[in-house]
């Protein structure tokens, strides 16, 4: 790590906390793709590679004031919020006590009232005005919070992008637009859907803060988005942070990415990924034994085996309540 936890004011605590949470993430995930490819499933849309920019990002925010809009894969952020591994999978399952969706929707459609994240819809970067409003309605309330909303670089090309930065520029919101760079939209490389080197750039033509970060420095991502959120909460409106990282699995399980990138340059992805990275970090910093990791390991591993029976032996929505949600109710 180029950034020390020390120099940011981070207790050893709370780097603990943040590599707890990116850990249970991948745990998560990684048991999701086995219940995947075991049929038990139908779909999963991975975090695998972008947790510290997630966890990074979400510990630097206020959990009881700041509201957050993220994208399918931010798991890592769910999590920050308190989302639990027994709601995730209740939603990998399709049940009826699925709390971000009661088992409708796909997997990935966060979505909590009581912890503050706000559900999204299908069509990619609609959650990026959703959050201006809610920037907008904080500052006509004057309340001291931040909208925080997350993406990737795909849909960085999106009108929803430039119409919700635009206004909230305009208007000096107090929002966080995170751009998650990993580097592929589905199929799609870099190089095939922007023309700039960084989409932070973007954030002049608006007239707002801009920066880029390695999306594999947990305490960079940290930093960047607190005076993001001091900006915002001091009114001087809102800012574009890119986290580069890079998509360790396929799009989805539904997506066979062999079919459009090496073997080679994958692996050579997973040689920084940032899980090991800032394992490594911690140990380093006398933070994480081996003993504890184990111990880490070992109780997020029994809890996803709870959630994972729970889930699977929850009741499906009953059929009568088909039409709830869908049309106004008296
Ligand atoms: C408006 C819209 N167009 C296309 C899609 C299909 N789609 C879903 S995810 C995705 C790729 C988005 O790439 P990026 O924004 O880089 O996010 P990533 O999946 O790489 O994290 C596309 C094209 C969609 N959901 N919505
Ligand atoms: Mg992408």
């Amino acid at each position: 790590m180029k950034t020390k936890h020390q120099d940011l004011g981070l207790t050893e605590e709370q780097v603990l906390d943040m590599y707890t949470t990116m850990l249970e993430a991948r745990m998560i995930d990684e048991r999701m793709w086995l219940l995947n490819r075991s049929g038990k499933i139908p779909f999963v849309i991975s975090c695998q590679g972008q947790e510290a920019a997630q966890v990074g990002a979400s510990a630097a925010l206020d959990t009881d004031s700041d509201y957050a809009l993220p994208y399918y894969r931010d798991m890592g952020v769910v999590l920050h919020f308190g989302m639990t591994s027994k709601e995730l999978m209740l939603s990998a399952f399709a049940k009826a006590e699925d709390p971000n969706s009661g088992g409708r929707q796909m997997p990935g459609h966060f979505g909590h009232r009581v912890k503050r994240i706000v559900t999204g819809s299908s069509p990619v970067t609609t959650q990026v005005p959703h959050a201006v409003g809610f920037a907008l309605a904080s500052s006509m309330r004057k309340e001291n919070s931040v909208a925080f909303t997350t993406f990737g670089e795909g849909s960085s090309n999106q009108g929803d992008f430039h119409e919700g930065i635009n206004f909230a520029s305009v208007h000096d919101l107090p929002v966080i637009f995170l751009c998650e760079n990993n580097k592929y939209a589905i199929s799609v490389p870099l190089d095939k859907q922007l023309n700039v080197e960084h989409v932070s750039e973007r954030a002049k033509a608006y007239g707002i803060h801009g920066e880029t970060i390695d999306g594999n420095d947990p305490l960079a991502v940290y930093d960047a988005v607190r005076k993001a959120r001091e900006r915002a909460v001091n009114g001087e409106g809102p800012s574009l942070i890119e986290t580069i990282s890079y998509r360790l699995t396929p799009h989805s399980s539904d997506d066979d990415d062999s079919t459009y990138r090496s073997r080679e340059e994958v692996e050579e992805a997973k040689k920084i990924d940032a899980v090991h990275t800032f394992g490594s970090y911690l140990r380093e910093e006398g933070i994480l034994t081996e003993e504890k990791e184990e111990e880490i390991r070992s109780r997020i591993r029994d809890e996803i085996d709870e959630a994972t029976d729970y889930a699977e032996n929850a009741a499906y929505a009953e059929v009568s309540t088909l039409m709830q949600h869908v049309y106004e109710e008296e």
